[in-house]
């Protein structure tokens, strides 16, 4: 058997209307997110292989806007695309719930014949994969299927140290990898870092696609990628062309700089002796070694006491 792509995995594209802050320099949204979208798409056309969005297609469940949709659903007839798959996660499903989805851009999307929805449904390739959307207690809801090799979800899962504080421990992926024994690969979105972890000893791999358009300043290192996965289970990162993006943190380093002055503001109030809030301590302070100290005290209290 040659060693043939078996699918493309991506996922997080959080498609908006709203151009977040750090790229307040594009001088247009809609063309900075569909050049990624169309770069994705000439790669499963030119690798002829299944493209699988494991996930937050849409930043909002409900507020895509029909130039938006429209924009993308002319992108896709342009490549006329058969496979294109989709699941839903959190950001598509309408107040993070699944039951909710029939009324949602996800939805509209694949009614358009944008993708096909692949929601707790398997899919046949050389090897059997199935898919599992975003569910709030995964835990409880997740299984392995017969015969199937690939899962597909939509969880916030992290190799190693914890990527937040209050990042769970069943998305760990060694505990991810727990709650399908039997299973090869794991393709996940959500976390928007994307990376590659192989169990050191089950050997199972998984694969966290990671987003594909930087829409925080957090991400300004961040190389945006889909990964290539073959039929003998090996994965190969495609790195996203970013060269065009305007991508800045300066609101960010402003805000730091104007928190820092404040720290030093109220350090010094703090601490210096030469620096009160009394507005009496800083008077008596300025009339040290002058001629007028006293009429400015007396005046001073005598105002203060109310006397005429
Ligand atoms: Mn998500």
């Amino acid at each position: 058997m040659s060693k043939q792509p078996l699918f493309i995995a991506t996922s997080d594209w959080h498609l908006t209307d709203i151009k977040p802050v750090c790229r307040e320099e594009e001088p247009d949204w809609y063309e900075a997110q569909f050049r990624v979208i169309e770069e994705i798409l000439k790669l499963a056309k030119i690798k002829d292989t299944p493209l699988i969005i494991a996930g937050d297609v849409f930043d909002k469940a409900k507020e895509a806007s029909t130039d938006l949709l429209t924009e993308l659903n002319s992108l896709f007839n342009k490549y006329k695309l058969s496979n294109v798959y989709a699941i839903a996660g959190n950001h598509d499903e309408p107040n993070h719930n699944f039951d909710l989805i029939k009324n949602s851009c996800f939805q509209i999307a694949e009614s358009m014949g944008i993708f096909t929805s692949i929601n707790n449904m398997g899919l046949l390739l050389d090897t059997n994969l199935f898919c599992y959307p975003f569910y709030d207690d995964f835990t409880n809801i997740l299984k392995e299927v017969d015969d199937t090799k690939i899962y597909v979800i939509h969880q916030f899962v992290y190799a190693g140290k914890k990527p937040r504080p209050n990042a769970p421990e069943s998305g760990n992926a060694n505990n991810i990898f727990k709650l399908f024994p039997k299973s090869k690969l794991i393709v996940a979105g959500d976390n928007h870092d994307g990376f590659v972890y192989q169990h050191p000893v089950t050997k199972q791999i998984l694969v966290n696609c990671g987003s594909i358009v930087r829409d925080t300043a957090a991400q300004i290192d961040y190389k945006p990628r889909v990964y290539i996965v073959y039929n003998d289970l090996s994965i190969e990162p495609y790195y996203l062309d970013i060269s065009k993006d305007k991508i800045t943190d300066k609101h960010v380093r402003s805000e730091k700089e104007r928190k820092s002055k404040e720290e030093l503001f109220i350090r010094t109030i703090s601490t210096s002796k030469d620096i009160s809030l009394s507005f009496k301590d800083n008077l008596y302070r300025l009339t040290d070694g002058k001629t007028c100290k006293n009429y400015i005290i007396n005046t001073y209290e005598a105002l203060k006491n109310g006397d005429n």
